[in-house]
């Protein structure tokens, strides 16, 4: 790889930590250039195609889209963290397009004004987290043995679930065994605890307030 790799980014954003978990857990060096998404600045406008982080500059190039990153990123620098057979591959892929869609409910929780809207949502996401727990090897890792790009796209909605449970007293995971302890040992890992700023607690406190939804008010 010639260039070092540049992250566009926003510090609560889930879809970018994807990337940088990968990049931390495979030492690669790279930088990232932090944007505010509700007054974003004109290059941003320019470089990013849908508006979006993350965006990966690449040279003269960009990509976008989390998980097309997060396979660029893991094709260039090794170990492959892809499972190789294409079966497996593909179902993790799918997978991880589930958890993409999954990361909704996090504004949506934020956002319910009513406990009846919160609890609503919350229903829904533990709906979608019970489809994962039946398909979830059980093992370390959602694959089993070996960390892959899945447990990587999955680690910032854990981390959400984390801070809520912390920051609100609610929790999310308990009739959810194997989630539960994967979330665990993600959490627990370097390359998962250096993907954020270190204040990013605290920034969804700010969040909370500013919403001043239900979620808030369990928490203050
Ligand atoms: N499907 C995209 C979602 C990216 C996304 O929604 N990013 C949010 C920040 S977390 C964003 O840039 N929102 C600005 C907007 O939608 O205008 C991905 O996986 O990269």
């Amino acid at each position: 790889m010639s260039e070092k790799l540049e992250l566009i980014s926003f510090k609560l954003c889930p879809f970018v930590q994807r990337a940088v978990i990968i990049l931390n857990y495979k030492n690669v060096d790279f930088d990232v250039t932090y944007i505010d998404l509700s007054d974003p600045p004109d290059w941003f406008n320019t470089l990013s195609p849908l508006g979006k982080v993350p965006v990966l500059k690449v040279g003269d190039e960009v990509l976008f889209e989390s998980s097309v990153i997060q396979e660029y990123l893991d094709e260039i620098t090794p170990p492959c963290l892809m499972p190789s057979d294409p079966l497996v591959k593909a179902k993790n892929r799918a997978w991880i397009a589930f958890g993409g869609e999954m990361m909704m409910y996090v504004p949506q929780m934020m956002q319910a004004k009513t406990e009846e809207a919160f609890e609503e949502a919350k229903a829904g996401l533990i709906d979608k987290l019970s489809r994962l727990e039946v398909v979830h090897s059980a093992g370390t890792y959602f694959n089993g043995d070996d960390f892959a790009l899945i447990d990587a796209a999955y680690a910032p909605l854990l981390m959400r679930l984390e801070i809520f449970e912390k920051l609100c007293g609610v929790s999310f995971l308990d009739s959810l065994p194997k989630i539960k302890r994967w979330a665990d040992t993600l959490l627990a890992m370097p390359c998962v605890k250096e993907s954020v700023v270190d204040e990013l607690p605290q920034l969804y406190a700010g969040a909370l307030q500013r919403t001043d939804g239900y979620l808030a008010s369990l928490a203050f």
